[in-house]
């Protein structure tokens, strides 16, 4: 079976997450609750999670059956095709239970022989959609990124990003106490450096962001594939770097998007890598 163009994979996840993204955004609650909690008391999921998750599941099976899927709430199903879809339902899950804004649904398609792993998977396509701005961002290997609203459609370029105490950083935390000691750690010295940091809650975003301009750089660690497929894409057809913090493939142990100029001198200065 041949492997569709990268802009066809891309106007799928677009499809399939506008289609969710109105699920969770028409059918939110008026007072959100807690269905169940995960890796931590923090890490929660909502029944709308889990109907997004199967929303995508199922539109993604009708369209392309052979393909694999891995999902933040169901986990890995192998396919046949090469192509995996890797989604998040909803990231940004506490800001949707707050009612806050900037959650958003991350489509993304990989090639992965396999569980797909960051380290080796080859993204083609990816959708990020926030219904609370009213903004689609998307992307194809090799065919650019856009940001789609009200207004039109946009070309992402990120630019080169400015010296290093003139950056706003994003970042994000892990939901593990241990984890966000040593993360605060890292802020603490990194603050100083910098213009000032921003933490939305949302990693796709944050990677979208980058891609926009709207802040010039983003680091975590300890994302979840699904947290960060799509938004690389974007980011990197925009003209960003990403990679972990020694400069290699961006995974779970860390991840580092920033634009060309600025990329080296944060490294450096997080020290992480
Ligand atoms: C979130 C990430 C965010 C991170 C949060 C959380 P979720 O994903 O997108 O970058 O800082 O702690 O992990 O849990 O909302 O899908």
């Amino acid at each position: 079976m041949p492997t569709p163009e990268p802009a066809e994979l891309r106007d799928l996840a677009v499809r399939v997450a506008t289609a969710a993204g109105e699920l969770i955004s028409r059918g939110r609650p008026d007072r959100v609750e807690v269905a169940a909690t995960k890796s931590s008391p923090t890490d929660v999921v909502t029944a709308m999670d889990t109907a997004s998750e199967q929303l995508l599941r199922q539109h993604l099976r009708d369209a392309r059956p052979e393909d694999g899927f891995l999902g933040e709430e169901e986990g890995h199903e192998g396919g046949t095709s090469g192509l995996t879809w890797v989604v998040d339902p909803i990231d940004g899950t506490v800001n949707y239970l707050y009612g806050l804004r900037s959650y958003a649904v991350s489509v993304a398609v990989v090639r992965a022989q396999g569980r797909p792993d960051p380290a080796t998977w080859t993204v083609l396509a990816g959708a990020v959609v926030d219904p609370s701005a009213g903004e689609t961002w998307a992307a194809a290997l090799g065919a650019g990124a856009t940001l789609s609203d009200a207004r039109g459609v946009r070309t992402l370029r990120c630019g080169d990003g400015p010296e290093l105490g003139q950056a706003l950083v994003a970042t994000g935390f892990s939901y593990d106490a241990q984890r966000r000691s040593e993360q605060a750690a890292v802020l603490a010295r990194l603050l100083p450096r910098v213009r000032d940091l921003r933490r939305v809650g949302t990693a796709s975003l944050d990677l979208c962001s980058v891609a926009a301009g709207r802040v010039d750089a983003y680091y975590e660690r300890g994302l979840n594939p699904w947290d960060f497929a799509a938004g690389w894409l974007v980011a990197r057809e925009a003209g960003a770097v990403v990679t972990d913090f020694a400069g290699s493939a961006a995974g779970t142990h860390g991840l580092l998007a920033a634009g060309p100029g600025l990329h080296p001198a944060l490294r450096a200065a997080l020290d992480l890598g």
